[in-house]
């Protein structure tokens, strides 16, 4: 029996030279020192032995458990510390390889023109109000002072979608809706940017969906020259400190009196060049005092209110600042136009 223990010694400890991963060692610990292992039969063994004899092999089999076990466990540690270098190496990332190019999405040219003029006008007290673009001709020409009938409804210019609904053709009945809702007719400071529609062949100046920005002051006292000082902040907002604007008799339905705002030319100062076309101005806006009816039908007294409005398009400012000639690049997007107003300051 020493003989047989002897034996098995030998041959678990070449076993355990012989493995190469922790998995086919944890086999060896379970062929030979589980229940069904040759080390568990032999303890079985020991019921036909002398007492002396019982002793003796006792002391040795519980020797050869202790050898196999300081053996297995020595080389587990050995077979992990392996398998760890193993890992690191076959998982090491090198760090100074470059980076896959993330690209990033960017401001959209009329989005950055909206955020900056609602940032002004936010810091100046007003109010950002946006509404239905599907909308009422009630509110997108009657309440406008556009009765029925005006040649500004004919369905050659709108998209209409019943008698009485259409796409809206400006951002106006967004004021009318704010006058309308305030009902303790309070005073009015808002800004109405938004999408609009034309029904217009598009081509090179014209697109059958564009925006707006219009703003509205209803207050007591309101006068042109209020008007005038806000769009001059405008201007010199969107076009540089040193311009300066003029305002041109014009006419709009809403408004009375109504006033185009030319800007001085941001390119030659106001000498005359191509894009003023000789001028030294540029016409940017329109706007107006608000019309007495327009006032009296949202529910304003216009004895003891005054306001002014104004417009302005996004697209043809972002034309302008950019010398952008043709305004469907703004919706194809094209992303080496669209790149060209993201570029990161000193990046790729
Ligand atoms: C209410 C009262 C008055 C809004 C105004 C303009 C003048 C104007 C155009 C400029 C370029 C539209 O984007 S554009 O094509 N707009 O010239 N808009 S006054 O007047 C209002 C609006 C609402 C209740």
């Amino acid at each position: 029996m020493l003989e047989e223990l002897k034996q098995l010694k030998q041959e678990i400890m070449e076993k355990c030279d012989q493995v190469s991963t922790t998995k086919e060692l944890n086999e060896i610990r379970v062929e030979y020192l589980g229940k069904k292992g040759p080390i568990q039969a032999m303890s079985s063994k020991m019921g036909s032995l002398s007492i002396e004899e019982k002793k003796e092999f006792g002391r040795s089999l519980n020797t050869l458990k202790t050898e196999i076990n300081e053996r297995l466990e020595t080389k587990k540690q050995e077979l992990e510390q392996k398998e760890l270098e193993e890992r690191l190496q076959k998982e090491t990332i090198d760090i100074t390889l470059p980076s896959t190019e993330l690209t990033v999405g960017g401001v959209h040219p009329i989005t950055q023109i909206i955020n900056q003029v609602e940032e002004l006008f936010v810091s100046m007290g007003y109010d950002v109000v946006e509404g239905p673009e599907v909308e009422l001709d009630l509110y997108n020409f009657e309440l406008l002072n556009l009765p029925k009938g005006h040649p500004a409804r004919d369905s050659q210019d709108s998209f209409y979608i019943t008698d009485e609904v259409l796409l809206r053709t400006q951002t106006s009945p967004v004021q009318a809706r704010t006058m309308e809702a305030n009902k303790e007719k309070k005073p009015i400071r808002v800004i109405c940017p938004g999408k609009t529609y034309r029904r217009d062949n598009d081509d090179a100046t014209h697109s059958h969906q564009f925006h707006q920005i219009e703003g509205l002051v209803v207050d007591e006292n309101i006068s042109l020259a209020d008007l005038k000082g806000t769009l001059e902040i405008l201007a010199k907002t969107m076009f540089g400190e040193d311009r300066e604007i003029r305002l041109r008799p014009s006419f709009f339905p809403f408004t009375e009196p109504s006033l185009e705002v030319d800007v001085s030319c941001f390119k030659c100062g106001g000498k005359g060049c191509s894009l003023c076309k000789g001028t030294g101005w540029i016409e940017i806006l329109g706007s107006g005092m608000v019309h007495p009816n327009v006032l009296r039908d949202n529910g304003y007294d216009p004895e003891k209110y005054t306001g002014f409005a104004f417009g302005v398009g996004p697209e043809r400012i972002a034309m302008l600042k950019y010398g952008i000639t043709d305004i469907r690049d703004f919706y194809t997007n094209d992303l080496r136009f669209l790149n060209d107003f993201n570029r990161v300051e000193g990046g790729e």
